[in-house]
């Protein structure tokens, strides 16, 4: 999706039902921030990108380059991509751990899979205000968690730390207060248990191969 151009940006189908990841994100949530954060941000950017040199260019390339562009393709640009990403990273029939080349990998840069979590967990709860957590793969195929403010993310040339995401975890308030309020450490842990590890592992594997 990174890779098309920008003015064959389709807003993605959910793929499950809102109710489908009850109990750890209620339905109401999901509708909400899918049909209303989401859908506005993809409506945002596509106003931004009509009609501009934007159009023919991919997401990747100007997420890469996003110092150079206006704050609303930062903020809808992001704001879609990361979204759009989130949604694919769970399923009904998630949590677990990831197999294979991504879980040793994982082991070999954290110590295990626990000491990762815990430390994707610390920066998830510690992202003061709105934003991001994040594993993704640096240039140099090593593995990192990072954080991110608002609608940014890891490829973006503003970026703290840059690499390709493999799992965001979004804790802008609006991903959790109606049924955490302001417990966002209770979200957070609930997360674990509908994260699809086939997708984030596939994403690793292309992303290496
Ligand atoms: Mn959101």
């Amino acid at each position: 999706m990174i890779t098309d151009k920008m003015k064959d940006c389709q807003f993605p189908a959910l793929g499950y039902d809102y109710s489908a990841l009850e109990p750890y994100i209620d339905a109401q949530t999901m509708e909400l921030h899918y049909t209303k954060h989401h859908n506005g941000y993809f409506t945002k950017l596509q106003n931004a990108v009509k009609g501009t040199d934007l159009e023919e260019k991919t997401f990747l390339e100007v997420l890469k380059n996003i110092s150079k562009y206006s704050v609303a393709v930062r903020n809808n640009g992001g704001g879609h991509v990361n979204h759009a990403m989130f949604w694919k990273s769970m399923s009904a029939n998630g949590g677990g751990k990831p197999k294979g080349k991504l879980l040793e990998a994982i082991e070999n840069k954290f110590g295990s899979f626990d000491a990762f979590k815990e430390k994707f967990n610390s920066a998830a709860a510690t992202r003061f205000g709105s934003g991001w957590a994040w594993l993704i793969v640096k240039d140099d195929k090593s593995l990192a968690v990072t954080d991110t403010p608002n609608q940014d993310n890891p490829l973006m040339d503003v970026a703290d730390e840059n690499g390709m995401p493999l799992l965001g975890l979004d804790v802008w308030e609006h991903a959790y207060y109606l049924k955490y309020q302001n417990k966002r450490p209770d979200y957070i842990s609930a997360f674990w248990n509908v994260l699809d590890w086939d997708v984030i592992e596939k994403r690793y594997l292309d992303y290496i191969s």
